[in-house]
């Protein structure tokens, strides 16, 4: 199942590279915004009220759980990784939404590739160095627009916006996207984040405008 959703997003990269440059939005439809959600065209900043400063040569992924090759990249390593930019729309579930961000930095398949995900790995659960977790099923993280990202508009993300590096999963509410990433585990049974375990849904869809549990 995860296979094919790999091989779908592989696919998709090959599409948006040949059409660089004449693309210029994320998607292009009218009906681009999901129910219940407004435009905004600043950033508004969500975090926990801790905003970690993290050095960059002290700065690890650690990727582990049900893989085959478990790793902990640092900063040069995960800069050694092929980099990629993508553009998609925000969307909070406290009903702000922005569009056409340009993230950069490396696809979700580059980091399933590199550890080799077991058959019986379903579940993804991420973790911040400023204490935050969520959970995303493991063919959600397999679509081609799902990056580590570490560049913002070409610079790099801003401490307040989750960098070093922070995940992007356009599909879904962005409080599944991990500011201050700095582990990716991957499970067999689902394990709910710190929002999931208060209250929020657990698939947080924007179309179906699935906000709580
Ligand atoms: N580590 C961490 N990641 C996080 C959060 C957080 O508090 N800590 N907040 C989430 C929420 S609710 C949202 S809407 C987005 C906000 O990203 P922004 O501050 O860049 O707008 O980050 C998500 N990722
Ligand atoms: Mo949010």
């Amino acid at each position: 199942m995860s296979k094919e959703r790999y091989i779908e997003a592989k696919q998709k990269w090959a599409e948006k590279q040949k059409a660089r440059g004449v693309r210029a939005h994320a998607v292009a439809s009218a009906e681009r915004l999901p129910p219940g959600q407004k435009l905004t065209t600043g950033f508004p900043v969500l975090d926990l009220g801790v905003q970690p400063d993290i050095a960059l040569d002290q700065w690890r992924l650690k990727l582990d759980g049900l893989v085959d090759a478990p790793t902990d990249l640092s900063w040069a390593q995960f800069h050694a990784l092929p980099q990629v930019e993508d553009i998609s729309d925000f969307h909070c579930v406290t009903t702000w939404s922005k569009y056409d961000c340009r993230w950069g930095g490396v696809a979700f398949t580059t980091l399933y590739e590199l550890v080799r995900p077991k058959p019986e790995a379903r579940f993804v659960y991420f973790t911040s160095y400023d204490g935050y977790s969520t959970n995303v099923a493991l063919e959600q993280c397999l679509d081609d627009d799902v990056l580590v990202a570490t560049s913002f508009e070409g610079q790099p993300i801003t401490r307040e916006h989750g960098g070093p590096a922070r995940v992007i999963i356009p599909k879904l509410y962005a409080w599944k996207g991990a500011k201050f990433v700095n582990g990716i585990t991957f499970l067999a049974e689902d394990k709910l984040g710190f929002w999931e375990v208060r209250g929020y849904s657990n698939t947080a869809d924007p179309w179906t405008e699935d906000r709580y549990a």
